[in-house]
């Protein structure tokens, strides 16, 4: 089996990337990470070393991520829009040596302890390929950083085979071809940008022309260029667009309908798709949006049909190679339909291990190897639909897992704050928001509360919503019933 990254001088010279700064071939960039990872290895990089990168959804983001892998490496992508402490967690945690940087982040990663740093500008043009390490598709390949139960994100492990697995069930299932060109507006540190739209492009000679930003009129305005043919986001980006086409004049509405013509393929993913964005995204594109679901540990499971049925309000069926179960409370496999109960999932896409918590990862699945999401749904007539899930505290806002517990840590280093509790409350445009509810002596205001959680956390992590309250609401045994504080809101 060819890995996504041997594969590249096949395509030779096919476009694979267009970002800001131009236009580049498969074969140049198999050629920029070849010196990439000659330069790694004259740095001392091994088989299995962490490389993290914090690089700008680019070329150089792409060759690096190939240049980390010819070496057998383990690659760890750095969210851009996160803080100096959040990249050091990763950094620490994963036991990272290396950090290849882009040029606009060297006043930030100067801030970081440890890790040897490597600016991508220093990268020097060899082009004689390094030694290739002997590399089998069970060697690990990825760690990304997901927020769960814990306060702190967990590393989670993929080996190239399992991500093998999600590229080679989407290329198949939804029918990529070299043909295609995706525009790419996410952020490239989560399985949605990296796997689904790039790695998927790559790994069939596409082209993936990447914006620096998510910004509604440009990518309206790609759109009407016509070379699209497939675009992929979340429910968040699909509102943000409907909004801007709802502040056009009819004239420029028609315009953009018709722009979307040259698509094939529009999907939704990473949170509940609501009927009415499917709807209306439907009535001022032409396109019924393919909603799917999947999660950072265990690739795409399951989507609506490329041909068939988009059922609204339904995530599909399982795909290819993914087998799915729904459990009851009580360990039960559902038999029946319209009973509720968690998603399991068992396939090749599923992750190795939580990185360094053998704990955790046993607790994530049951006895006999079936992955437990935390995902609650129900099965009607073949068709998955997500209900919610089991913890309160986890939030997803603009597609953004994000856990109640590490917001409430970060809350309490605040002066003015004697004990709080986090929740995600609904929103039409993100899904969910962050609201706080907070005994606050000083009684503190979520403006100065936002202005002092800027370089503390990630933007999409800083309280919306703030309530000041005498006491928090407990049940009988002292838990705080973030429920009622929902109602509060
Ligand atoms: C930003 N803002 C928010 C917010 N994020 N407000 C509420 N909730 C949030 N989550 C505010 C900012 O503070 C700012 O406010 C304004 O919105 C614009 O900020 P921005 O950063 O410019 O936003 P934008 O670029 O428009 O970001 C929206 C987005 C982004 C949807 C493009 O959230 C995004 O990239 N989401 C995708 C995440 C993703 O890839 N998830 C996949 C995980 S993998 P002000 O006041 O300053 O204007 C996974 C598995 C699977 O889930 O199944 O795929
Ligand atoms: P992450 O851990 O960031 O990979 O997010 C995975 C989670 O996103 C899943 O466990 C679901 O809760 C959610 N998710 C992904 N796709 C969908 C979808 N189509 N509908 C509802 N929730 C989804």
């Amino acid at each position: 089996m060819k890995l996504v990254f041997q594969n590249l001088e096949y395509f030779r010279n096919k476009t694979a990337i267009i970002d800001c700064r131009g236009k580049y071939s498969y074969s140049e960039l198999n050629d920029r990470s070849v010196c990439i990872a000659n330069y790694l290895l004259k740095t001392g990089t091994k088989k299995g070393d962490r490389i993290a990168f914090l690089i700008a959804p680019e070329f150089d983001f792409v060759a690096t991520l190939f240049a980390i892998w010819k070496l057998g490496a383990i690659a760890v992508p750095l969210c851009t829009i996160h803080p100096v402490d959040e990249w050091q967690y990763v950094i620490d945690d994963s036991q990272t040596k290396r950090v290849v940087y882009g040029e606009e982040f060297l006043g930030q990663v100067v801030q970081l302890n440890g890790p040897q740093l490597v600016s991508i500008l220093d990268i020097e043009p060899i082009t004689i390929n390094p030694q290739h390490p002997n590399l089998v598709a069970q060697d690990p390949s990825l760690i990304l950083y997901t927020s769960g139960t814990t306060s702190r994100p967990k590393g989670v492990l993929h080996t190239h085979q399992s991500l093998n697995a999600t590229i080679h069930s989407l290329v198949c299932s939804w029918r990529w071809t070299f043909e295609d060109h995706i525009l790419h507006v996410l952020p490239l540190h989560h399985t949605h940008g990296l796997v689904n739209k790039l790695l998927c492009a790559m790994s069939v000679g596409a082209t993936c022309e990447f914006l620096p930003k998510f910004d509604a009129e440009t990518v309206w305005n790609r759109f009407s260029e016509g070379k699209m043919t497939l675009f992929m986001a979340v429910p968040t980006i699909y509102s943000k667009l409907i909004a801007f086409w709802e502040e056009q004049t009819g004239v420029k509405q028609k315009e953009l309908f018709k722009g979307c013509k040259n698509l094939r393929l529009m999907v939704s993913g990473s949170a509940a798709l609501p009927v009415s964005v499917l709807d209306k995204w439907e009535s001022i594109s032409g396109h019924r949006l393919l909603e799917r679901y999947g999660m950072t540990e265990i690739g795409m499971a399951i989507a609506n049909s490329y041909s068939g049925e988009r059922r609204a309000g339904y995530i599909g069926t399982p795909l290819p190679d993914v087998i799915v179960r729904i459990v009851n409370e009580i360990g039960d496999v559902i038999e029946t339909v319209h009973e509720q109960g968690e998603i399991q999932i068992k396939g090749a896409s599923v992750f190795k291990e939580y990185w360094n918590k053998p704990q955790e990862t046993k607790d994530s699945f049951t006895e006999d190897g079936w992955f437990k999401t935390g995902d609650s749904a129900i099965l009607v007539n073949g068709y998955y639909k997500i209900l919610g899930r089991n913890s309160v505290d986890i939030i997803k806002s603009g597609g953004y897992k994000i856990s109640a517990l590490e917001i409430e840590s970060k809350l309490l280093d605040h002066p003015e704050i004697d004990e709080c509790t986090v929740v995600g409350i609904a929103d039409e445009e993100w899904g969910e928001i962050v609201a706080a509810g907070v005994v606050s002596t000083f009684n503190v205001q979520l403006l100065t509360l936002q202005d002092w959680a800027k370089d503390k956390m990630a933007p999409y992590k800083i309280p919306r919503r703030l309530i000041v309250l005498n006491e928090l609401p407990r049940n009988v045994l002292g838990k705080v019933t973030k429920n009622e504080i929902k109602k509060l809101f």
